[in-house]
This record gives C-alpha cells, structure tokens and sequence, in this order.
C-alpha cells in the first residue's frame, strides 16, 4: 500500500517509522512518503495560512500550496488515491473504514493546522479522487497529525503480513460488535489477586462462556450505546442472561 502524508510539521510523523507499522515500512508492505506542504509556496515567508474569509477567530489554510501538491502527487489524468482530511467535522473513523481503507492500494492524508483548510482544496479533489473528511473522536486536536498517525496504525495493522499472528483480528474489540474481554497472563497469584480459576480449568466451553459474559458486562457498563446496535441474531439465550 502507498500511503502519503502532507503536512507542515513532517517531524510528527517519525513515529510511523517505529514499531509495528515501522516494520511494514521496512519490509515494503508500505510504501511511506511524508511530504512538507510549504515545499508548494513560494514567497520568502513559505505561507500557508490566511484570515478566514467573512471574518472570525484563527487561521484557514490557503489552497494553492495544497492543490499544487496534490497535483504533483497525484497528477489529474493517472491514478488516483483516496483522500483523506482529518478533521473534528468529519464522518467518525471505525473499524469498518479502517477495513475499507486496508483494501485501498494508495492513501493520501492532508493534515491540516489551524482552523482547517479551504474547502474549496476538498472539493476540487472530489472531482478527480475519493475524498473522506474523518474524525477519531468527539474532541478537537490542534492539526490532522495526529489522527492520520492513528487512522494509519489501524489500517497498516490490518494489512497482511503484518500482524505476526493474524488470529488476533478476530476476536478483538470492535470486530464482533462487543468489547473484549478481560486477558490474564502468568503467574496465578499475584499481589494478592487472583487469575479467575475458570481460565486455569482446562474447560474451553466454560472459557468461551465466560470470556463471552465478561465482553456483554463490560460492553453494557462501558457502552451501551453498542450493545443497543447489536442486531438481535447476535445474542443468544444465554448472552440474555449475563
Ligand atoms: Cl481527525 N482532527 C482534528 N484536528 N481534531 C480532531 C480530529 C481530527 N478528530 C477529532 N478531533
């Protein structure tokens, strides 16, 4: 997979060279490209902002750095990625679009600083290219770094060869519709506490059972929101006792 990612500050994305999407970096599952966006202006102070048009707080990107870069990068005519905006104004990034985007041969993320970037960038694009305007949550960041760091992680993760043991996607949070499970590890007693004597019993039907009732507890507690969208063939008789 390409993935590149323009921004103003290239340094914030060092950390996609470090472990596990650094390793598919390095093995060539993807191809990383971090691009400076004021390599695209060219007055002397390397502008990339301006006062928002009609007045208000703060600073709007200016578009002709970002339409040349996304010229250069993606030049009209030849193949194109999908793009996507990180923004708090965006369709929320799940699971489900993590998987999308694990399909795509070529990503583009525009991160954007200040108040966000001329609209008319995103829709320009839109008449060549995909564009998705995402967030990762209900709370606002300084710039777009940050959340393309962790859209990226969760789509590199997905890609194969990737994760060394590929069992781990099925049963995670998110994947089934409920939260997961509480996990335990050696020793058996520890500080006091106890690993529950079921996990230690041999049993792999009561293990299933209580891993499955621990999730629906903790998914009611944590989020209950989920387990209202559960569709109803997803609980079982016994699901509806826990
Ligand atoms: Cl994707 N960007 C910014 N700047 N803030 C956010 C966000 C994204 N998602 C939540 N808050």
């Amino acid at each position: 997979m390409r993935l590149d990612v323009v921004t103003i500050f290239p340094d914030y994305l060092a950390p996609l060279r470090l472990s596990l999407v650094g390793k598919a970096v390095a093995a060539g599952i993807v191809d990383l490209r971090v691009h400076d966006l004021r390599e695209w202006t060219h007055d002397k102070h390397r502008t990339v902002d301006d006062t928002p048009a009609g007045g208000g707080p703060g600073m709007v990107m200016r578009p002709e750095p970002w339409g040349e870069a996304l010229d250069t990068l993606a030049p009209p005519g030849g193949p194109q990625p999908r793009l996507v905006v990180p923004t708090p104004a965006g369709v929320p990034f799940t699971q489900a679009l993590a998987d999308e985007y694990a399909a795509e041969p070529w990503l583009l993320f525009a991160c954007g600083r200040y108040e966000g970037i001329d609209q008319r960038v995103i829709d320009h694009a839109g008449q060549r290219m995909r564009v998705d305007e995402v967030s990762i949550g209900d709370y606002v960041l300084a710039g777009g770094e940050a959340a393309a760091l962790v859209i990226i992680e969760a789509v590199v993760r997905l890609l194969p060869g990737v994760l060394g043991n590929p069992e781990s996607l099925t049963e995670e949070s998110h994947t089934g519709g409920l939260l997961e499970y509480p996990v335990y590890t050696k020793p058996a007693h520890w500080r006091g506490l106890d690993v529950p004597p079921v996990l230690l019993s041999g049993h792999h039907g009561r293990i299933a059972r209580w891993r499955r009732d621990q999730a629906l507890r903790r998914t009611a507690r944590r989020r209950p929101d989920l387990l209202a969208r559960l569709p109803a063939e997803a609980l079982d008789a016994r699901d509806r006792e826990v």
